[in-house]
C-alpha cells in the first residue's frame, strides 16, 4: 500500500502550496518512496481528525500515522534506513533542527508578510473566511494591510537571508555537494511563495535563486511541475 500524504490544496486540487507539506514531498522523493497525495483544505478538519490534530502534513504509512513535517522526516529516516539518508547521521539531525526552527520562526513569517494577500486569492472558496479571520487575528491587521508595503519590506527580507546566501555562495546545497533535509526545509518556504504569488521575493541574480532552481529541477522536476509563478 502506497504512503498517503494529506497535502494542502488551493482552489484547484493541484495547487499544492504548503511550505510544510513541500518539505515532506521532497523528503519522500529523496527516499525514493512513492506517495499518493490527498488534496486537503484548511476547513476539512474532520478528514484528518484521525491524526488527533488539525494541520497538514499528515502521513499515513500502513498502520502508522504521523503529523508534523519534522516528526515525519524523523519517522522516514528511522523507518527507511536503507534508503538515502535525509540527515547524514545524528549531527545532521541536530543541525537540521536549528534550520527547522529558523524556518518556522523567522523565514516563514518573513515570507508570509510578502505573499499573504496572494495566498488568500489562491484559496478554495470554502477556506477564504477561515483563513482571513485566523490570519488577521495572528497579524493584528487586515491581510491587505500586512502586504501593503511589501515593495519596501522585501528589502530587509532579502537582507535577512544573508546567512543562507553566504552559505550557498560556497556550496551547492545546505547539505554540501548534494541536498539533504535542511535544504527541503528552507526550500519549502520559497515553494510556498512560488505556488501562490507572482511577487518576486528574490532577485534573479541572487545565489539563493540559483539554489532554488536546482531544487525545482531535482527529482525529475517535481517542484517545478507544480502550478505556480515565474521562478
Ligand atoms: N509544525 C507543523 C506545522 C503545520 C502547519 O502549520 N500546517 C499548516 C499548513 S502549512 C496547516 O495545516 N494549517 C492549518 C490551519 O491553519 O488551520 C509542521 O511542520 O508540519
Amino acid at each position: 500500500m502506497a504512503i498517503k500524504l494529506y497535502d494542502l490544496a488551493g482552489a484547484e486540487a493541484d495547487r499544492r502550496f504548503s511550505p510544510n507539506c513541500w518539505r515532506t514531498r521532497l523528503a519522500l522523493a529523496h527516499k525514493g518512496l512513492p506517495v499518493e497525495t490527498v488534496p486537503w483544505r484548511f476547513t476539512e478538519k474532520e478528514a484528518i481528525a484521525f491524526s488527533s490534530q488539525g494541520r497538514v502534513p499528515v502521513l499515513v504509512d500502513g498502520a502508522t500515522t504521523v503529523a508534523d513535517s519534522w516528526a515525519i522526516a524523523e519517522y522516514l529516516e528511522q523507518a527507511y534506513p536503507d534508503r538515502p539518508s535525509l540527515f547524514g547521521g545524528a549531527t545532521g539531525v541536530a543541525l537540521a533542527r536549528f534550520v527547522n526552527n529558523w524556518a518556522d520562526t523567522v523565514l516563514h513569517p518573513g515570507v508570509a508578510r510578502l505573499i499573504i494577500v496572494d495566498v488568500h486569492a489562491r484559496l478554495h472558496d470554502k477556506d477564504r473566511d477561515y483563513f482571513r479571520t485566523s490570519r488577521e487575528q495572528r497579524f493584528g491587521k487586515t491581510l491587505e494591510a500586512v502586504s501593503a508595503d511589501r515593495e519596501t519590506q522585501v528589502v530587509p527580507f532579502r537582507l535577512s537571508l544573508q546567512p543562507l546566501r553566504a552559505t550557498l555562495e560556497v556550496q551547492a546545497y545546505l547539505g554540501g555537494a548534494a541536498p539533504n533535509y535542511a535544504d527541503y526545509i528552507v526550500f519549502g518556504a520559497f515553494q510556498w511563495a512560488r505556488t501562490t504569488s507572482p511577487f518576486p521575493i528574490l532577485t534573479a541574480d541572487d545565489p539563493i535563486a540559483a539554489w532554488r532552481g536546482r531544487l525545482l529541477d531535482a527529482f525529475g522536476g517535481l517542484a517545478r511541475a507544480a502550478p505556480g509563478y515565474a521562478a
